[in-house]
């Protein structure tokens, strides 16, 4: 039940101190959790020669040996649990890029902890019970799914539960439902803001919310959306690992996304030291999840990158917020000797007005050097002559790509629809070094 009506738990709010002492509790609890009953962290830490009683206050977590993404597959399925099985009550899984997908399981607490989250998040950007939910994303493994569905359902939203695929269909059910918060990848977004264009009905639309996540997303992404649907767009983060979507989540201010620490301990290391990085500075995310019972991974090592903001939101909220997602450090392409991230080409592309929605990295090899090719879908008019000439429009693209990610980059202009469609997470880089 809210705890007022700008908040929904006092936790959002509660003293400094009485969060870090509650942190400082939790984290006590689930370290122990782990060594008991994991036999897992019972022997890493072993052999780390550090045992529950040492870690007395935060900055003793560094004691604390790394979980990574290939210690969850090589526990596959359940090896990391620390309930037996007939304590959970559902599994998720999550697949990444390669091998076996990663397990997680609840127990029903951790759901009910779950839940809590995600209506946290939704009352932050201001839904409410009068509001319709419409949730287009997948509701098998995938976390997105079941997560945000039952945290809209706590919070007393109408819940259109129409899962990925047939946009006509999914703009049709936002018309005859009268949804007023959607929730999807921000790709899918995209595409669904294309097809709504072509049926001609953006206008009819009573979107006032998009909760868009799950993938990284640009500032210039959030102004086209938001201006296309005429809502306010919300970045959402979250991992299969930490429960699911629900971790961090922008507040009204969208200034970055606040993260609950009365849920999580988190911490920025430089991914190759594996050093906790000075204020402000940019670094892998780590958390250990304070309260989950199933699962409790300590210090797991997120991959994705971010910088940790301390300083007061104007929201009111005591919460850090982080930085909206750079990449992961395994979505990172190393071009000819120059780092690149995605979300990097996506940003100059949205803020380029003949640039469409939707693009896509090809990297090759010429001899020994790599080749960075970026497919650029255009506006209509691009093609029909209406606006600048092609040439002209290559140079300037290739020209504010060069000015961002320091590289000469190959730019292709293709048309409208050319370039493949995502209904979850969008997969925009191919690489074809290694095919060649
Ligand atoms: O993507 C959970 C989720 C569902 C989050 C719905 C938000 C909305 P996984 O499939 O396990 O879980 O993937 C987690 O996706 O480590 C990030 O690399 C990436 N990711 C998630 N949210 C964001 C975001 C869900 N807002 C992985 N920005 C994470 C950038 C994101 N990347």
């Amino acid at each position: 039940m809210p705890y007022s009506d700008k908040y929904w738990c006092k936790e959002e709010v509660m003293p400094k101190k009485e969060l870090e002492e509650l942190q400082i509790k939790r984290l006590k609890w689930v370290i122990r959790h782990a060594y008991e009953k994991v036999p897992f962290y019972h022997k890493k830490m072993k052999e780390a020669k550090v045992y529950p009683d040492d870690i007395k206050k935060k900055e003793d977590i560094v004691k604390i040996p790394f979980t990574t993404k290939e210690d969850l597959r090589d526990n596959y399925p359940f090896g990391l649990f620390a309930v037996p099985k007939e304590k959970l009550v559902r599994i998720h899984t999550s697949s990444g890029t390669s091998g076996k997908p990663k397990v997680v399981g609840y127990t029903s607490k951790d759901l009910e902890n779950w839940i809590d989250m995600v209506a946290r998040c939704l009352y932050m950007v201001g839904m409410r019970e009068k509001d319709v939910f419409q949730n287009m994303v997948s509701y098998t493994f995938f976390t997105g799914g079941l997560g945000m569905h039952y945290g809209a359902e706590r919070i007393g939203a109408m819940v259109v539960p129409s899962g990925t695929g047939n946009t006509e269909k999914q703009i049709k059910y936002m018309l005859d439902f009268g949804t007023t918060v959607i929730h999807c990848t921000p790709s899918y977004a995209l595409y669904i803001k294309e097809v709504a264009e072509k049926l001609d009905v953006l206008e009819k639309l009573e979107l006032r919310i998009g909760c868009f996540g799950a993938e990284p997303w640009s500032e210039n992404t959030r102004k086209r959306l938001e201006d296309a649907f005429n809502l306010k767009a919300y970045d959402s983060y979250g991992l299969s690992e930490m429960n699911g979507p629900g971790v961090a989540f922008e507040c009204v201010e969208q200034d970055g996304l606040h993260i609950w620490l009365d849920h999580y301990f988190v911490e920025i290391i430089d991914p190759k030291t594996g050093e906790q990085v000075g204020e402000g500075e940019k670094g892998e995310l780590v958390l250990t999840p304070l309260t989950k019972e199933a699962m409790p991974l300590l210090r797991y090592r997120t991959g994705d990158l971010t910088v940790l903001m301390t300083d007061k939101c104007a929201c009111g909220r005591i919460h850090p917020r982080i930085h909206r997602i750079f990449g992961r450090t395994d979505d990172m392409i190393v071009v000819r000797g120059i780092n690149v991230f995605p979300s990097q080409i996506e940003h100059v592309l949205m803020q380029i007005p003949e640039a469409g929605d939707h693009f896509q990295v090809v990297i090759t090899k010429n001899g020994p050097l790599d080749e960075i090719t970026v497919k650029v879908e255009v506006v209509d008019e691009v093609f029909t002559g209406e606006l600048s000439d092609l040439e002209k429009l290559k140079r300037k693209i290739q020209n504010e790509l060069k000015k961002e990610l320091n590289l000469r980059t190959n730019v292709e202009l293709v048309e409208r629809g050319s370039i493949e469609r995502f209904k979850g997470k969008a997969k925009r880089v191919i690489d074809l070094r290694n095919n060649l």
